[in-house]
C-alpha cells in the first residue's frame, strides 16, 4: 500500500481548495494509492515532521507557487536530513518554470514539470526517468473528479473574498488550459510549453453531476467556477447554465474575460442564478492593457461588457494591476477611471508581479529592470518587480486610493 504525503503551503492562508492537489489525489486514489494532506491553511510548520513520521509516506510532495517557494524549500529542508530515505518530490508552477533552480537545491528527488496526475503516478509505478519529469496532459474527461474531501476543513470557513457572511463554497472546473495570450500570466506561459492543444473542455453532465454530488454532501451554499477563462465557447456555456438551473440551482460566481461573453451568455448566466461574474480590466490604458499586456481588448468592448452585466442584474467585480514597467501615476489614475465608467460593484487592484516563463519576465530582462529574487507573500502589498520611477510606497498609496473609490473602504 502506497503512502503519498502532500504538502500545501499555502502561505496565503486562503480557503480556496488547490485543485491541483485534489486532482492529482484522486487520480492516485483511483489506482489504490492512500494520500494525506499536511495542510499549510491550518497546521503549524513545525508539525509537518510529525505527521511524516506519524504516517511514514512513501514519498512526500511539495506543492508551490512562486511566492510560497521560499517557504518551501525551509520546510522541505527543515526535515531532509532526518527523513533522507523519502522521495522529495515538488510539483506547481514554481517547479514548472525553474525545475533546475529547484532541483539544484538538492532538497528534491523528482521535479514535476506542469500538470502531475499522470507523471506522479509513473513515478510511484517505478518509471525511472531523469530529476526533471514531464507531466503529460491530462485527459479531463478520463480523470476522476478532484478530491472536495481532502479539503472538507475548508468548507467550514469563510472564503476570504467573499463578504462577511458565513457560506459553504464549493470549488469546480469545468475546463483546463486558457488561450489567450496575455504577457504577464502563468496560464500563458504554459500555453508555450504545451502548445495550443492545452485547452480542454469537461463534458457538461459530468460537471453537473460533480456538483450536484459536493452540493449534497457539503452543504454547500454556492460555486466559484475557476476556470481562468469560463466562457470561451458560448454555446458550451449556455447549455451548463441550462442544466446547472435545472439540476443544481443554488448560486454561483465565475471569472472570465469581458470579450467571451456576449448579451446571450449574461442572460444564460444571470438566469441560472449567477451572482457575480468577475473580468480583468488589468489597466485602463491601451499602451499597456494591449501592448505590453498582450490584452487586446478594446477599452469601449470592457466598458460595454461591464455595463451590460450589470443591467442584467448581474455584480460585477474587476481585476486590475497597477506599476507596470513604464506605468505612471496619471496611467494608474486612468485605470481607477475605466473601472468607474465600467461602474464595477467591487475590484481588486494587485501590484505589477513578475513569475518566471512569462513574456513580461523576459521583457523584464531584456529592458534591464531589476526582479528581485523574494517574491512577496502578498501582490496587493508588495512586488519582486523595480520599477523604474515608482516606489510601493506610491503603489499601494494607488491601491489605497483604488479601493477607496472603487470598493468604498480600504483594503478591500
Ligand atoms: C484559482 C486560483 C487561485 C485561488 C486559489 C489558489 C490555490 N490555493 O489554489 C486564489 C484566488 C485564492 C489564488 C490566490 C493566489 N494565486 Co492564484 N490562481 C488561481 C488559478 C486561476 C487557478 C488554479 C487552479 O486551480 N488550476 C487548476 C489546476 C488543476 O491546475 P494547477 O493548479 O496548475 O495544478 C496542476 C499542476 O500545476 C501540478 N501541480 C499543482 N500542485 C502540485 C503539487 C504537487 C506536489 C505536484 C507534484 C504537482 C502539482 O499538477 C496539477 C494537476 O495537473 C491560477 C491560474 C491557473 N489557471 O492555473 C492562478 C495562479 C496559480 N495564481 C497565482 C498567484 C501568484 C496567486 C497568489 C500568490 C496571488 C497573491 N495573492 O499574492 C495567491 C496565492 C494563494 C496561495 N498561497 O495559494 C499565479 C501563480 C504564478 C506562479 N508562478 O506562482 C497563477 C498561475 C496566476 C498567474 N498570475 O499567472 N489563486
Ligand atoms: S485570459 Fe486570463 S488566464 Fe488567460 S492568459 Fe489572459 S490572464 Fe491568463
Amino acid at each position: 500500500m502506497t503512502k503519498v504525503l502532500f504538502v500545501y503551503p499555502n502561505v496565503g492562508k486562503t480557503l480556496q481548495i488547490p485543485m491541483g492537489i485534489a486532482y492529482i489525489s484522486s487520480y492516485l486514489k483511483r489506482s489504490g494509492i492512500h494520500t494525506f494532506l499536511w495542510d499549510g491553511t491550518f497546521q503549524d510548520p513545525n508539525t509537518l515532521g510529525f505527521s511524516i513520521k506519524l504516517l511514514q509516506p512513501d514519498i512526500v510532495c511539495f506543492s508551490a507557487l512562486s511566492p510560497d517557494y521560499d517557504f518551501v524549500l525551509k520546510l522541505a529542508k527543515s526535515i531532509r536530513k532526518k527523513y533522507d530515505k523519502i522521495p522529495f518530490v515538488i510539483g506547481g508552477y514554481h517547479a514548472t518554470f525553474c525545475p533546475n533552480e529547484v532541483f539544484n537545491t538538492g532538497i528534491f528527488d523528482r521535479v514535476i514539470v506542469g500538470e502531475a496526475e499522470y507523471a506522479l503516478m509513473n513515478y510511484i509505478e517505478g518509471c525511472k526517468e531523469g530529476y526533471k519529469i514531464y507531466g503529460k496532459l491530462a485527459d479531463v474527461n478520463e480523470i476522476p473528479w478532484p478530491d472536495h474531501e481532502m479539503f472538507k476543513e475548508h468548507f467550514s470557513k469563510k472564503i476570504s473574498w467573499s463578504d462577511e457572511k458565513y457560506e459553504r463554497t464549493g470549488v469546480v472546473l469545468t475546463s483546463r488550459g486558457c488561450p489567450f495570450s496575455c504577457t504577464y500570466c502563468s496560464c500563458n506561459a504554459l500555453k508555450q510549453l504545451y502548445g495550443p492543444g492545452i485547452t480542454r473542455f469537461r463534458d457538461i453532465d459530468d460537471v453537473i453531476n460533480e456538483i450536484v454530488y459536493i452540493t449534497g454532501l457539503y452543504g454547500l451554499d454556492n460555486i466559484w467556477f475557476t476556470d481562468e477563462t469560463l466562457t470561451i465557447n458560448k454555446k458550451r456555456i449556455i447549455e451548463l447554465c441550462k442544466k446547472y438551473k435545472d439540476r443544481v440551482g443554488i448560486p454561483f460566481s465565475i471569472e472570465t474575460r469581458p470579450d467571451t461573453v456576449n448579451e446571450e451568455v449574461l442572460l444564460a448566466l444571470k438566469d441560472a442564478g449567477c451572482t457575480m461574474i468577475r473580468m480583468g480590466i488589468e489597466s485602463g490604458v491601451d499602451r499597456i492593457r494591449n501592448g505590453l499586456y498582450g490584452r487586446n481588448i478594446d477599452r469601449q468592448d470592457i466598458i460595454h461588457t461591464f455595463l451590460l452585466a450589470k443591467k442584467i442584474g448581474l455584480k460585477t467585480s474587476s481585476f486590475n494591476i497597477a506599476g507596470a514597467p513604464t506605468e505612471t501615476i496619471d496611467d494608474i489614475e486612468e485605470t481607477i477611471y475605466l473601472n468607474q465608467q465600467c461602474e464595477v460593484d467591487t475590484g481588486k487592484m494587485t501590484l505589477f508581479n513578475v513569475f518566471p516563463g512569462t513574456k513580461m519576465w523576459d521583457y523584464c530582462k531584456d529592458h534591464g529592470y531589476k526582479i528581485k529574487k523574494k517574491y512577496p507573500e502578498n501582490y496587493y502589498e508588495d512586488s519582486n518587480f523595480v520599477h523604474e520611477s515608482l516606489s510601493i510606497k506610491q503603489l499601494t498609496q494607488m491601491t489605497d486610493k483604488f479601493n477607496t473609490i472603487i470598493n468604498g473602504k480600504q483594503g478591500i
